[in-house]
């Protein structure tokens, strides 16, 4: 069987798979490998199942061990692969594309309400005990039916937020590098810039790949351009927002709440955030549910046992631009 090095945890399913069709070489350390540990790892194994901790750049492809034939990552994002360098090395390497769409707009669902009715402020007061009367001041949020909200990348993950918030009578706009068919619109309004949309998102849901073209997208001067009291919502990756900005813009109240999944820096994010109480944080949790991370497993298993097989994947990472 072949020996496949797996860096990170797996649901029951996956791993009882990988015991079927692998000989696996598992991190035990209760972190992610340096880049270095899972170099050594890599010495004479097949395959490697990483995930978006460990960094796949220009070193780790010249560094890689001749054994290894392919590698796939448990994430659909892929900003920690050096495509270029792989491709020059021979290594096809998998993603996990599709399998985390709807746990995903899900959880930015759960941040557009949770920010917009206070929930974070809602739950201290119940657990702290001081929900002491009856007010019908208490906590009043922001509605959501009849709004508009803005998706900064419709795609995937963008348009099952799109179909969620519909739902919720919300009226779609949208802006992406090019404009989806009628079909795939579903009647939402395309934007041809990211500023014409910032300036009709009621709410903003960020849906976008982090690259150098997306990098700190949300700053002061596109922060400015959202209707005031705007709420914004993040599931993509923290490097999307300049945390600092949008800090200052919750204090002053140009957004009136975020809801936020993803962090610059995650684990370790801006103090500033957990200070305020216009905020509702989540640990990178998007495609945290027993369903999806088995599905991811299972397709990033797919693609290694394609590519060891000889047979086509079914989601390698596109060439690089
Ligand atoms: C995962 C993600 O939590 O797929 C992605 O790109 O960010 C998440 O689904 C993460 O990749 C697990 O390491």
């Amino acid at each position: 069987m072949p020996t496949l090095v797996v860096t990170h945890w797996q649901t029951p399913a996956v791993v009882a798979r990988i015991e079927r069709e692998f000989t696996p070489r598992y991190n035990t350390l209760g972190r992610p490998y340096t880049q270095d540990e899972l170099l050594a790892a890599a010495d004479g194994a097949d395959a490697l199942f990483v995930s978006s901790a460990d960094k796949l750049d220009a070193r780790f492809f010249q560094l890689l061990p001749a054994s290894v034939r392919v590698i796939s990552t448990f994430s659909v994002g892929y900003e920690h692969v050096d495509r270029a360098a792989a491709a020059a090395a021979g290594i096809p390497v998998g993603y996990t594309p599709d399998v985390l769409n709807d746990a995903t707009a899900d959880i930015a669902l759960l941040l557009l309400l949770g920010a917009s009715r206070r929930a974070f402020e809602a739950q201290q007061l119940v657990r702290s005990g001081e929900w002491a009367t009856r007010g019908t001041a208490h906590l009043l949020g922001w509605g959501i039916t009849g709004k508009r909200l803005g998706i900064f990348g419709m795609g995937r993950i963008g348009r099952a937020v799109a179909q969620r918030a519909r739902a919720f009578g919300m009226t779609i706009h949208y802006y992406n590098r090019t404009q989806l068919p009628p079909q795939m619109e579903e009647g939402a309004v395309y934007h041809a810039s990211a500023e014409s949309l910032l300036r009709v998102s009621d709410f903003l849901s960020l849906n976008a790949p982090n690259s150098p073209a997306t990098r700190h997208f949300l700053n002061a001067e596109t922060l400015a351009m959202l209707p005031h009291g705007a709420i914004v919502v993040n599931t993509a990756r923290g490097g999307l927002v300049d945390d600092e900005t949008l800090i200052a813009a919750l204090k002053s109240g140009q957004v009136a709440a975020a809801g936020l999944d993803v962090f610059e820096g995650e684990p370790k994010i801006n103090p500033g955030y957990a200070d305020l109480p216009n905020t509702f944080l989540l640990p990178h949790i998007g495609s945290a549910t027993v369903e999806t991370r088995t599905a991811m497993g299972m397709l990033a298993l797919d693609n290694i046992v394609a590519v060891l097989e000889g047979k086509p994947a079914p989601s390698l990472l596109p060439p690089p631009a």
